[in-house]
């Protein structure tokens, strides 16, 4: 029975579910729903499923429904009989999650920015609180360079990071590409896998 995304073409971790999704050949057991969602503009249907009202959820036939990207990936790693994309032990596991954790603080710093020079309103912005943001974004491009697994087998957190950078470039935040040539040469051979062809970002967001 087919799943239900609950999805926003302009969101890091909604993309962050499909490719995933997508990666473990799963994408045909899903239909994707276009929700729009912002803490400023409440989306009942969207907090029917999820008590934050947030995007991505899966709803399942019968069940639970599932948030937020990083559970959802969870779930889907169950589903399909490849290799676990969410390595089950060792090492690998954990490196996988800490890429995924930085991924989504990645995500979440960026957000951040948002609101802090283009979301509220002008009166109400915090210009040391941009600039700590900022520096969040900075360090962690810096560690990826050292850090990422780059020839690792594909794992949740290179898919979570893949759509956390892309997202980055797309909302024209503080980029990654000056002086960190691993990240950038390892970004770009993800970004042209089928799976994130299969789901470009558009749109804009509505407060
Ligand atoms: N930790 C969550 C974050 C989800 C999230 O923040 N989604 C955004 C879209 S980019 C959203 O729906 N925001 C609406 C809100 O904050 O009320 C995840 O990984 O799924």
């Amino acid at each position: 029975m087919t799943m239900k995304l609950l999805y926003q073409t302009h969101s890091p971790y909604a993309r962050k579910a499909l490719v995933f999704a997508h990666e473990a050949g799963l994408a045909d057991r899903i239909e994707v729903v276009y929700h729009e969602t912002s803490p400023t503009l409440r989306n009942p249907e969207v907090f029917a499923e999820n008590p934050l009202g947030k995007v991505p959820v899966l709803l399942r036939p019968g069940l639970p429904s599932i948030f937020d990207s990083d559970v959802i990936c969870a779930y889907l790693d169950t589903l399909h009989d490849g290799r676990r994309m969410i390595p089950p032990a060792g090492e690998r596991r954990w490196q996988a999650l800490r890429v995924q954790a930085v991924a989504q603080g990645l995500a979440d710093a960026g957000i951040a920015v948002r609101w802090e020079t283009v979301r509220r309103p002008e009166a109400l912005r915090h210009a040391p609180l941009r600039d700590g943001y900022i520096d969040k974004l900075i360090a962690s491009y810096d560690w990826l360079e050292r850090e990422l697994d780059v020839d690792a087998p594909l794992h949740v957190g290179h898919v979570a990071l893949a759509t956390a950078l892309g997202w980055l470039e797309f909302r024209e935040l503080p980029g990654f590409r000056e002086a960190r040539p691993r990240l950038v040469a390892w970004f770009d051979a993800f970004d042209a896998r089928p799976s994130m062809q299969a789901t470009p970002l558009f749109g804009e967001t509505r407060d």
